[in-house]
């Protein structure tokens, strides 16, 4: 790839790590699949990154950007957001507004005239950064919910390169988007786009049709991989992309022996009990009082699992302030308590439940650790947890229950036990099924899962991507 390329995301990709001197600090890429992705060909093109670094401006916390340039042969270049953005465009509209709704869940939106101004006018700041930062050639790829409006704004300012944008979350009806108050704007303002890309085939088709409810005078030719908008003299094309993970190196990462150690003695606390892993940011999307409910359904109706299989749950920290998620934290930690009050034994607990981020040793040790994953959001855009639980389990010694809500259902349906997470009967039954499942039905279908997952990993996304920009059919 010739031009320079310029990713734009609500949130810098770097963590501050101390340096091992006294006080010292800098700054290192944050972990997570989009950057193991990106920073190679970031660094091959000497790319440029742009976003909001997660804390406030002062004169140290701009050398650590400049140390981090000086050592990477990518940029960084930061969006500084006051307080009153933050609050409105990043916790109000983004994460109270678009995140519910764009998850189906309208009962937990709030329609903000104060906040949609806010984070018109965060994408217009971020739009300034990115215009007083472009060269003649550059191509621009802006990630996610928080930034719909940037292409608009940078059309406004008089930018004529091509403009792409990848959403990583789902995308509603037209029924529940027509709720939205600033519908209009939105869709106008991502038709300025040249390239506008889904994690799935059903969240483009919901796309097309809020643009063709909306816009009536567009245009819609329908191709094999893309779909094209003609809307006066703009042409946006629009496709599925899904994600995945660095296959490799999670295949790699699990088997070194700080994981394996883990594992085994993560494993030894349970003696032969069989153990359901669950790990979710705390978030209502995720599912995780549903699924403590088809636990506890499980256990009632199969009584067999009583004293043989625990369900390990982890809930990362996330989103403190919004008082639906102190909310769903108190409601985990009542139906915790009640169900181990009402099934636990001497030796048998069984939900163990942890609330806190586990270290990337640890994650893998609990992955391969657990001889069944839950994951049952109630929708998500891919689910990674997923793809990494298949990818970590390299015995082939894993169920993976799965959520026909999540985007990776489309590319697992295959190997995993599909269910629907408000069918509390149907996911019973199959964490018995997984239960009793045969060595040799889970190896087989563990190895369909990894096929599928190393063949679409991320580093094909992100070529996928950046080749659709030009490609035509
Ligand atoms: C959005 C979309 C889409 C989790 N717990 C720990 C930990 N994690 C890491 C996982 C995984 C990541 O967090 C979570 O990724 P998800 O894909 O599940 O979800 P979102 O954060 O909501 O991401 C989603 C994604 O974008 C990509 O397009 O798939 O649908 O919502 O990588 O490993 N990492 C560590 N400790 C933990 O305890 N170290």
């Amino acid at each position: 790839m010739l031009r320079r390329l310029v990713v734009v995301s609500n949130r810098l990709p770097v963590a501050i790590e101390s340096t091992g001197k006294r006080g010292g600090r800098q700054l290192r890429p944050s972990v997570g699949g989009l950057v193991t992705a990106l920073a190679p060909i970031m660094e091959e093109n000497h790319g440029l990154w742009i976003g909001w670094p997660g804390w406030d401006q002062e004169p140290h916390s701009a050398r650590l950007l400049q140390e981090f340039n000086r050592r990477h042969a990518y940029e960084l270049r930061p969006v500084w957001l006051n307080s009153e953005e933050v609050d409105g465009y990043y916790r109000g509209f983004s994460n109270e507004t678009l995140w519910p709704l764009f998850h189906d869940l309208l009962g937990y939106c709030k329609f903000e005239t104060e906040h949609w101004q806010a984070y018109a006018q965060a994408n217009h700041h971020f739009a300034q950064v990115i215009a007083a930062s472009l060269r003649a050639d550059d191509f621009v790829w802006v990630h996610d919910y928080q930034l719909t409006l940037v292409a608009q704004h940078l059309r406004a300012m008089k930018v004529r390169h091509r403009l792409s944008f990848f959403l990583h979350i789902p995308f509603p009806s037209l029924d529940l988007f027509r709720r939205l108050p600033w519908k209009q704007s939105i869709i106008q303002a991502l038709m300025e786009y040249d390239l506008v890309g889904f994690q799935t085939l059903r969240d483009r088709r919901n796309f097309i049709q809020c643009v063709k409810g909306l816009i009536p005078q567009v245009a819609i030719e329908v191709r094999r991989r893309y779909s094209l908008i003609h809307y006066g003299p703009r042409m946006v094309k629009v496709g599925h992309f899904p994600i995945g993970i660095d296959f490799e190196e999670f295949n790699r990462d699990a088997q070194a022996s700080a994981v394996a150690e883990n594992a085994q003695y993560f494993r030894r606390q349970f003696g032969s009990r069989t153990l359901i892993l669950g790990v979710d940011r705390l978030d209502y999307t995720k599912g995780i009082p549903e699924r403590f409910l088809a636990f506890e359904r499980a256990l009632e109706k199969y009584p067999d699992l009583q004293g043989k299989v625990s369900l390990f749950q982890v809930v990362v920290p996330s989103r403190t302030h919004v008082p639906y998620y102190q909310d769903l934290k108190e409601i985990l930690e009542g139906m915790v308590g009640r169900i181990n009050g009402r099934f636990s034994r001497l030796g048998w607990i069984p939900i163990h439940y942890m609330y806190r981020m586990l270290d990337r040793v640890k994650l893998l040790g609990c992955y391969r650790a657990c001889e069944i994953a839950l994951v049952t959001p109630l929708r998500d855009g891919m689910n990674l947890v997923a793809k990494e639980y298949c990818t970590s389990t390299i015995d082939g010694n894993g169920v993976l229950i799965l959520s026909e809500f999540a985007g990776a259902a489309d590319q697992l349906a295959k190997g995993a036990l599909i269910v629907n997470p408000y069918d509390r009967e149907e996911m019973a039954d199959a964490i018995y099924r997984a239960f009793t499942m045969e060595l040799g039905e889970r190896r087989e279908r563990m190895r369909v899962l990894r096929a599928q997952i190393r063949r679409n990993d991320v580093h094909r996304w992100v070529q996928w991507f950046l080749e659709s920009d030009r490609a035509v059919g």
